[in-house]
Formats: structure tokens, sequence, C-alpha cells
């Protein structure tokens, strides 16, 4: 494998460490475009350091919409390695914004060609940890099929199932579907890149992550799931010509394509992902005098690497 220098490691780190203290001078502030600013300043100044040639494969918006960290943006020094770069700044706005639980300002890191480049559009996404036989849930199976399954591969029953599951009225369907079998549902407000994670979380009880979210989230929860082999399969929603043009402009033909975690992530692949506000995965950030303490989860690929660490850093 192509690997990613093992000492980036510590400077990704230090971006989502930033972005996370940037957005936390705004949590409670009810003002998530403040906070997600905040994040996206602090983030972009800390990747333009980074001894790279680096693109933006996801990040704030597209092209067109030319807002900072766009895709298709370069940054780093422009000298070294050739990476891709997908960015959540700010993962969680709301939350930050009423301070609650569960913001995070997460990235993740390939070699060039390695990420998806998905539009900024809803997407179906269905996940499953590690240690199941391979493709055992897929999208094209009814929700009760895919429970089943689950279920027999975990010699237990469906009751004994707990599902993630974001609130939205679009996920109405699959919600009855799961009522019926008695699994347990373990809603989410926002934030399914944390949702997603909690499959291959040891200290998470969740079995089974359903629903439609952001397709940029898709990408970066895949990237985790990846480092922790779990199982994750995606498919883009795309419900009008502009959006449809929109995936076609990143070089998406098959618009239909169901999207298996080595679809979305190719080779070595670094994810971080830090805490905003106190969270199931994560602490959020805390003041420290003139320093500040943050603790994030951390993942290598071709380190076979999975850690949380805290750090204190400057203010
Ligand atoms: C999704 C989800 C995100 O916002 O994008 C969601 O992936 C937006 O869905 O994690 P709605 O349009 O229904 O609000 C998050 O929950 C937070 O950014």
């Amino acid at each position: 494998m192509n690997k990613i220098d093992p000492k980036l490691l510590s400077k990704f780190i230090r971006v989502s460490e930033r972005a996370a203290f940037g957005a936390s001078k705004y949590r409670g502030k009810n003002d998530k475009i403040a906070a997600d600013q905040a994040a996206v300043d602090e983030m972009r100044a800390e990747l333009k350091k980074i001894e790279m040639k680096g693109k933006v494969v996801i990040g704030e918006g597209e092209m067109d919409e030319a807002p900072m960290l766009f895709i298709g943006e370069e940054i780093g020094t422009g000298t070294g390695d050739e990476l891709e770069i997908a960015v959540d700044p700010l993962e969680g706005t709301n939350f930050t914004a009423k301070n609650l639980p569960n913001a995070i300002s997460v990235l993740a890191v390939a070699k060039q060609g390695g990420l998806l480049s998905a539009p900024d559009t809803y997407m179906e996404k269905i996940a499953v940890g590690s240690g199941l036989p391979k493709n055992i849930v897929d999208l094209d199976n009814s929700v009760e099929k895919n429970i089943q399954l689950l279920a027999e591969a975990k010699k237990t029953k469906p009751e004994n199932i707990t599902a993630c599951v974001l609130k939205r009225s679009r996920h109405d369907k699959i919600v009855s579907s799961l009522k019926k079998l008695n699994v347990k549902i373990n809603f989410i407000q926002d934030g399914d890149v944390t949702g997603v994670i909690s499959v291959v979380d040891p200290s998470s009880s969740i079995d089974i992550y359903l629903g439609i979210g952001g397709g940029p989230e898709g990408v970066l929860a895949a990237a985790a799931l990846d480092c922790l082999n779990g199982q994750m399969q995606t498919r883009l929603v795309l419900s009008d010509q502009e959006e449809i043009n929109r995936a076609k402009k990143l070089g998406i033909t098959d618009l239909n394509k169901k999207y298996n975690i080595e679809d979305m992530i190719k080779g070595d692949v670094i994810f971080c992902a830090t805490g905003v506000t106190d969270g199931d995965m994560l602490k959020g950030i805390k003041y420290k005098g003139d320093s500040f303490e943050a603790s994030s989860f951390v993942l290598h690929k071709s380190q076979n690497l999975s850690k949380k660490v805290t750090n204190t850093i400057k203010k």
C-alpha cells in the first residue's frame, strides 16, 4: 500500500484540534454560522502549514460556491506528497449553537484518488460493525431482511438489536419496520458521522446504522469504518436535475451506484475527529488559562492505529 507518511499524523490531529477550538468559542451562543466559520478559519490556517500538495475533495461547498475549503481548493505548502482531504470543520453546528453533546470537527486524508468526491446531496447509508460476514446487509434488502440477517449473524434475535437512526420524518418507514421487529432504536438529532461510527465503537451498544444523511458525512464515516473493519454501503440520493448535474461534475457517471467502503476509500487513510462539545465518543474542548485541552479520536489504516488522544495546546 502506498502509505501516508506517519509523520504527518500529528499535524492532521492539530488541524481538527484547532478547528474544534475555533467552534468551541461559539458553544451556546445560538449562532451556528459563526461557529462553522470559526472552525473553517482555524482548520484552513492549520492545513496551510502542512508540507503537502493537498487538495480538498470534500469540503464546505462545491466549486462555484467558492467558500473557504471548497471542493478543489489546494492546500498545504505545495511541496511533498499529493494528498486528498475531506473535511467537515464543524459536524453538528446546531449542537454547538445550543451547547448540546456530540459536536465534532472531523477530517480524513488519503493519497491522490483515494476518496470518493461526493456531492453535497443526501446519501442513503447502512453500516454494521466488524467481525460479520462480508456484505451481510444491503441497501436493496428490506429493513426487515437486513435486521434478520444481522440478528442471525450475531446469533441473537431482532429484539436484541439496537439501531441508530437520524430523527427525521423521511425515516418514518424505516422506523415503523424496526418497531415491528421490536428492534431498539437510538435516535440522534444530528451528526450521523458519529452515528455511523458508533457501530464500531466497543463502548456503544449500536449494532446497525440506517437512514439518509449528508453525502460528504458518509465518506468521512466510511474512512473511519475502513480503519476499524466495519461495513458500510451508501447510495447518493439525487432528487432533481440540478443535483444530478452536480454529481456528474464531480465525475460520477453511475448515479444509482451502491458504494461499499472500498468504492469510497482506496488505499491508506487517516481519520481525525476532535470533540467540540462533550459527547458519546469524545470530550469537548476545555479551556485552561492561555491553553485549551482537546480530545481526539485518531485512526491511521496502514499503521493499524486507533487511539484517543488528549493534547494541551496554546490558544
Ligand atoms: C445530515 C447529517 C449530518 O445534518 O447531513 C443532516 O449527515 C442534515 O439532514 O450529520 P437534514 O437536512 O435533514 O437536517 C447532520 O445531522 C449534521 O450536519
